[in-house]
């Protein structure tokens, strides 16, 4: 159907030793805040994770929650809460869900903190903040701590190394790590997504393709947000390649002799998902 038709593979040699270095730190932490992206919260979460966290209690939180549909949030924040997990929502760039974090922490670690009070000792949570790249790691530390000192920016693999930060107001003290991806995507619906959100580096995709895979999720699911994008049909039933094609057309991705510029009409189609403007999308669904 397309030219995406490898597997996306993708473990760079950092991040094995950031891996490493996770679990050495693991010791010194009292427990870990997963983050995982509102829009697939599924295929976000590191399947390493479980193993390499179990011993640790773990908030969850999804992350750019602004970006996603709402119903599906709310259904993906009741199937991950349960006796012992907790999952919230929050964004970072409108402040959603975050002067709720404290609390969460705090419920979290009730019996550790009551015993270092019956001891008389006060002293910080230490919670790792944990996820695959690109999720919204730094960002979340920043925003929590109402100051710019990790490295946070809009390509993967930005942080290379544990750093932790405190924010003493809070009582806490966060420990950012680098993003870890995994050995291999089982399931190739994975990779596409996590590329479509962002999380692989583009480097090493084929554009085009990512692109023909996003409309295809696009067109089953939200219909109504690419016409109203881009103010062509779409249903179900549609041609991918041809709804492609009007779309770039409607936008003016011709070149000289009337061709088609597919690489830019697939970059500009990435892009404007990312950043939310064909409107507030989840990939994953509940019941994968
Ligand atoms: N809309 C929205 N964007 C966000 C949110 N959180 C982070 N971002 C954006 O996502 C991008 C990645 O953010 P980072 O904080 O660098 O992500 P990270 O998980 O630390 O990434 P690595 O260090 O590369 O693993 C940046 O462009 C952020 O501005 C959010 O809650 N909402
Ligand atoms: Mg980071």
């Amino acid at each position: 159907m397309n030219e995406l038709t490898q597997d996306i593979h993708w473990y760079p040699g950092h991040m094995a030793k950031a891996k490493r270095r996770i679990i050495e730190a693991l010791p010194n932490i009292d427990m870990v805040i997963e983050l995982l992206d509102a829009r697939a919260p599924l295929s976000s979460r590191n399947p390493d994770f479980k193993e390499i966290f179990k011993n640790k209690p773990v908030l969850t939180l999804l992350t750019k929650s602004n970006l996603a549909d709402r119903n599906a949030t709310a259904g993906f924040l009741r199937a991950l809460s349960g006796e012992n997990a907790r999952a919230r929502a929050i964004d970072c760039k409108t402040g959603y869900g975050i002067k709720d974090i404290s609390a969460s922490i705090n419920e979290l670690m009730a019996e550790k903190l009551a015993r270092d009070a019956a001891r008389g000792i006060k002293r910080p949570v230490r919670a790792m903040v944990a996820g695959i790249t690109n999720v919204g790691k730094s960002t979340f530390i920043n925003t929590l701590c109402g100051q710019k000192k990790a490295a946070a920016a809009d390509k993967p693999g930005v942080t290379r190394q544990n750093a932790r930060v405190s924010v003493p107001s809070l009582g806490i003290e966060l420990t950012d790590t680098p993003g870890l991806l995994w050995h291999k995507f089982d399931d190739r619906e994975v990779g596409i997504k996590l590329a479509c959100l962002g999380s692989i580096n583009d480097d090493i995709l084929d554009v085009w393709g990512l692109a023909l895979e996003l409309l295809n999720i696009l067109k089953a699911r939200y219909p109504q947000c690419v016409t109203a994008r881009y103010g062509v049909p779409a249903s179900p039933e549609d041609d991918v390649n041809a709804l492609f094609e009007s779309i770039a057309k409607k936008r003016g991705f011709i070149r000289a002799g009337g061709v088609i510029d597919e690489e830019r009409a697939a970059s500009v189609i990435l892009d404007e998902f990312r950043a939310g403007k064909i409107g507030q999308i989840t990939l994953d669904r509940i019941t994968q």
